[in-house]
């Protein structure tokens, strides 16, 4: 069961991607401070009257107090909003999904940590892209040394929909973004960075020991950056590159991941996520298509729509769900996660708040190598 604030388009994205498995059931919500909004938000969900909430903390305390109540929440709200539903839901024992990035500032995400760590719930973050079945593909290629040793890594992801000062025509979405009060220190960095710095690490297999960030602020009037260039060097020697922006005019959802070994690259974009470009060196390239030849078993495992969902994003976040419900099940079973079961959690988190804090001192020092 699950139940959760309604989190605006993202709110539809998880209620949606949750049924598209069918295993989770939306039983109870926080909706709103306003109980005449709380029960309309409620009545349209479909939700008992006495099961919408007024506040995160009302619901965590009544529900606790069900024999029927919530096993799990979703927490869909703006950055600065995730830590507290958070901790109180984990000191509940309700297991937590929360949308990314993990919280607004890295005091919230170390008592997110703890609350945790002392929580016999599970801790889950919606980097929804890992749920590709071609980022799966990626992921078993590059583990089976199929590329070789990494030299190279190359994220990008870059979109248009803040390319003009939409937060000052009213964007309830573009407003909360650009504010560093509920965004935090990262404004693309945090948005859409953290993806990019979570897939080239969950493919890879390896994050980076230092960067060199170049944050700018290209919309009049906006603190927080709209676009930034990352460089990254890895321990083993590798090097790499990662540039979010949200002022790239045409781009909407442009998530890509390039990485190249001594023996051969791979190629994933998230707009095409049901092909895989699979380069050797000293042969043609190769386009890889989901349930096509050599489709790795962890692809096939996390195709559950047939022929990839019509927006493949839900489908992404299909994947998350399924996987999380795989693991909250084995929890409460006190058995072992299934193998393959795959899903962002606490360290994703804490990983890319640190990737936030270290771009952003390093943008204060001239773009100097930051180590991580
Ligand atoms: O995480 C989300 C991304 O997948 C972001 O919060 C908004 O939606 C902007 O890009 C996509």
């Amino acid at each position: 069961m699950i139940g959760g604030g309604q989190g605006g388009n993202i709110g539809a994205v998880h209620r949606m991607a949750a049924r598209l498995d069918g295993q989770f059931q939306l039983v109870a919500g926080a909706l709103s401070s306003d109980p005449e909004r709380a029960r309309a938000s409620g009545a349209a969900l479909g939700l008992d009257p006495a099961r919408s909430y007024g506040s995160f903390s009302d619901m965590a305390r009544a529900e606790a107090a069900r024999p029927d109540g919530v096993e799990a929440v979703a927490i869909v709200t703006p950055n600065h909003l995730h830590a507290a539903p958070a901790i109180t839901f984990l000191e509940h024992g309700v297991h937590v999904i929360c949308d990314k990035p993990l919280t607004a500032t890295m005091a919230e995400a170390e008592a997110l940590a703890r609350a945790a760590e002392a929580s016999p719930a599970l801790f889950i973050l919606t980097h929804n892209y890992t749920g590709y079945p071609m980022i799966r593909q990626a992921r078993a290629m590059v583990a089976s040394g199929a590329l070789g040793a990494i030299r190279l890594v190359q994220a990008e992801y870059i979109q248009d929909w803040l390319s003009d000062a939409v937060e000052a025509k009213g964007s309830k979405q573009a407003e909360w973004r650009t504010d560093p009060a509920r965004a935090g220190l990262g404004g693309a960095l945090g948005d859409i960075g953290t993806h990019a710095w979570n897939l080239a690490a969950f493919v890879s297999g390896m994050e980076p020991e230092a960067l060199a960030a170049d944050l700018t602020s290209f919309v009049p009037g906006r603190s927080l950056d709209d676009n930034a260039h990352v460089m990254l060097r890895y321990a083993s020697g590798a090097r790499g590159a990662l540039w979010c922006s949200q002022v790239a005019s045409g781009q909407e959802n442009a998530l890509s991941l390039r990485i190249f070994g001594d023996k051969a690259g791979i190629e994933w974009h998230q707009e095409e996520p049901n092909c895989l470009w699979f380069s050797p060196i000293g042969a043609p390239r190769q386009r890889l298509t989901r349930g096509g030849p050599g489709a790795s078993p962890e692809a096939a495992r996390v195709s559950r729509v047939p022929g990839g969902h019509p927006e493949g994003y839900i489908e992404a976040f299909a994947t998350l769900y399924a996987e999380a419900a795989e693991a909250i099940r084995a929890r409460q079973t006190g058995e072992a996660v299934p193998e393959g079961v795959l899903y962002p959690d606490l360290r994703d988190g804490l990983s890319g708040m640190r990737f936030i804090a270290a771009a952003v001192a390093s943008a204060r020092q001239n773009s100097a190598w930051v180590s991580l």
